[in-house]
C-alpha cells in the first residue's frame, strides 16, 4: 500500500516535466541552436536566450503568427504548436538568424 502511494506520488511529480519543453532552441547574437526543430502537433518549443542584448532578443514568426516578449539573458519563452506545418521564424534583432519549426 505504502509503495503504491509512493509510486503514484512519483508519477505526479513527473507529469510537469513531460509536458514542459518538447524541444529547446538556444538563442544568442545572430544564433539559433538548433535553428530547425521537428515536433509533434500539440508539443511546444522553448526558446532560451543565452546572450545579453540591450532590449532583449525577440523571436518572431516570419508571417507574424507568433511573437515572444523581449527575452533577457537567461530568459525563456515557450510556444505550443497545435497544427501541422512548417513555421519559419527569426530573431527580430538579427534578421539573418532564421529557423523553421516543423510540426508533424
Ligand atoms: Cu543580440
Amino acid at each position: 500500500m505504502r509503495h503504491s502511494i509512493i509510486a503514484v506520488s512519483m508519477l505526479m511529480l513527473m507529469i510537469p516535466l513531460t509536458v514542459a519543453a518538447d524541444a529547446t532552441v538556444q538563442v544568442g547574437h545572430n544564433r539559433l541552436e538548433p535553428a530547425n526543430v521537428t515536433i509533434q502537433a500539440g508539443e511546444s518549443v522553448t526558446f532560451h536566450n543565452q546572450d545579453r542584448m540591450p532590449g532583449g532578443h525577440t523571436i518572431v514568426a516570419d508571417d507574424g503568427g507568433f511573437s515572444s516578449p523581449p527575452l533577457e539573458q537567461d530568459g525563456s519563452w515557450s510556444q505550443t504548436f497545435e497544427s501541422p506545418g512548417a513555421y519559419s521564424y527569426h530573431i527580430e534583432q538579427h534578421p539573418g538568424a532564421k529557423g523553421t519549426i516543423t510540426v508533424q
